[in-house]
């Protein structure tokens, strides 16, 4: 991922917080603001592509939720980070970069007209950077290139074989590679990273550049799942559990699970008492689950920005407990790897950059409280 915008980032200003609340509660209104603008000009055709206007629509729902994750947050790096990957995805699929700032346009419409003028006004601001920037978001997002993590070089082969066994519905290429290269628990942690994690990112930029379909990134989403579970029968058969408890989630709405999986695997390897929870678990259910065990550790992925707000609801629920029930807490997942920063601005103890690091982190912990 391009980083040349950072630069930018204090030409942008402080969001008051009434600011940024007032636009979480009009969310759904002005999402449905700007659909009925955009979707009633006459060269809507054009801006999107002839795509179905619901990709557009779509694209709005994420949009406000990004950015009401931005204005609360004040994550401009993932802002100025993100714009170029929104702008490059989105043209791949046929989007004109003329939509851009019509849609930006769009918002400001929307704010003026449904927010208190005094809340909407430092908004409007960002909305209206964004549009004197278009340019430069096209020049990044021709540059624009996903960091996609290198296996090492003896697993390069083995990976890029995996790839194509993904692409091409090959399953059971896919089984023999994960069969022989790792045949017990300690080898479980190379082969997640110099063979799962790269080949789903690479799945990843192929989507990204409309070269494959969304039915070939699930299908290589479902062969990993169903390697890792096989794997998890085959090699994890009775792992000593002498290291306390966790629980390990990805975040409410978020999706993105394999590489959770991957954390509470080798936790569970370590020899931690895992309750793995999956993907997409509400904050409500997860925070009544938590508070009735004992959890040593808590760890919480995420991918999307959207979905930072509900890591930073869970854990401000979780620190207003007493001093004795206080787990650590640990964050992970793409986003976190694109602003390592806002780990700590969540609350969170740490973060770890990628599963091997997350047991190294755990371990850390182990015998020392959080609360003494
Ligand atoms: C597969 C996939 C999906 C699948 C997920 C299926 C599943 N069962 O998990 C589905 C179809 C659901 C999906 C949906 C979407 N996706 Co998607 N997806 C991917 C893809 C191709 C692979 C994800 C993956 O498995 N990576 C491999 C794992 C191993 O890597 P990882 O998650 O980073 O995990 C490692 C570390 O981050 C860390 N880690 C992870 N969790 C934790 C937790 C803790 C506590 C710690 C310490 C560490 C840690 O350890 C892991 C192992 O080392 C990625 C591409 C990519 N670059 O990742 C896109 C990607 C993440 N998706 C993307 C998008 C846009 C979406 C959608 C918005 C698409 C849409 N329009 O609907 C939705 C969002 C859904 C949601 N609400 O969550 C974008 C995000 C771009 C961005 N800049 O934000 C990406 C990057 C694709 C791309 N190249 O553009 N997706």
């Amino acid at each position: 991922m391009q980083t040349d915008f950072m630069h930018y980032i204090n030409e942008l200003p402080e969001i008051p917080e009434q600011s940024a609340l007032a636009f979480k509660n009009h969310l759904g209104e002005l999402v449905e603001k700007v659909n009925s603008m955009m979707a009633s000009r006459a060269d809507v055709g054009i801006l999107t592509g002839n795509n179905p206007v619901l990709m557009m629509f779509d694209n709005h729902k994420n949009h406000a939720l990004f950015m009401s994750n931005v204005f609360s947050l004040g994550a401009w790096e993932l802002l100025v980070k993100t714009i170029p990957w929104v702008y490059r995805t989105y043209y791949n699929y046929g989007f004109d970069y003329a939509y851009f700032p019509a849609h930006f346009k769009a918002w400001c419409r929307a704010l003026e007209q449904l927010l208190p003028p005094d809340d909407a006004a430092p908004l409007i601001k960002v909305y209206e950077w964004m549009q004197a920037r278009h340019e430069d978001f096209i020049r990044g997002s021709e540059q624009y290139s996903q960091d996609v993590p290198e296996p090492a070089a003896d697993w390069r082969e083995t990976c890029e074989t995996f790839v194509q066994g993904l692409l091409a519905a090959d399953r059971t290429t896919c089984m023999e590679i994960a069969a022989k290269s790792a045949a017990s628990a300690n080898r479980l942690a190379d082969f997640y990273l110099n063979v799962i994690q790269p080949a789903m990112y690479a799945v990843g930029s192929k989507w990204e550049a409309g070269e494959i379909s969304v039915a070939k990134e699930h299908l290589a989403s479902a062969i990993v799942n169903r390697i890792m579970s096989m794997q998890y029968l085959e090699v994890m058969k009775q792992p000593a559990q002498s290291k306390g408890k966790a629980v390990v989630t990805a975040s409410a709405n978020e999706f993105h699970e394999i590489g959770t999986t991957m954390v509470a695997n080798l936790l569970e390897a370590d020899g931690w008492d895992v309750a793995y929870l999956g993907a997409n678990t509400p904050v409500k259910d997860f925070l009544e689950f938590v508070s009735s065990h004992d959890f040593y550790i808590v760890a919480i992925s995420a991918s999307m920005v959207f979905n930072l707000e509900s890591i930073r609801n869970a854990i401000e629920h979780i620190r207003s407990w007493s001093v004795t029930k206080q787990p650590w807490i640990m964050v992970g997942g793409l986003v976190f790897n694109y602003a390592p920063e806002l780990a700590e601005k969540l609350g969170a103890d740490g973060y770890a950059p990628d599963c091997r690091q997350a047991v190294v982190l755990a371990d850390k912990w182990l015998n020392n409280k959080r609360n003494t």
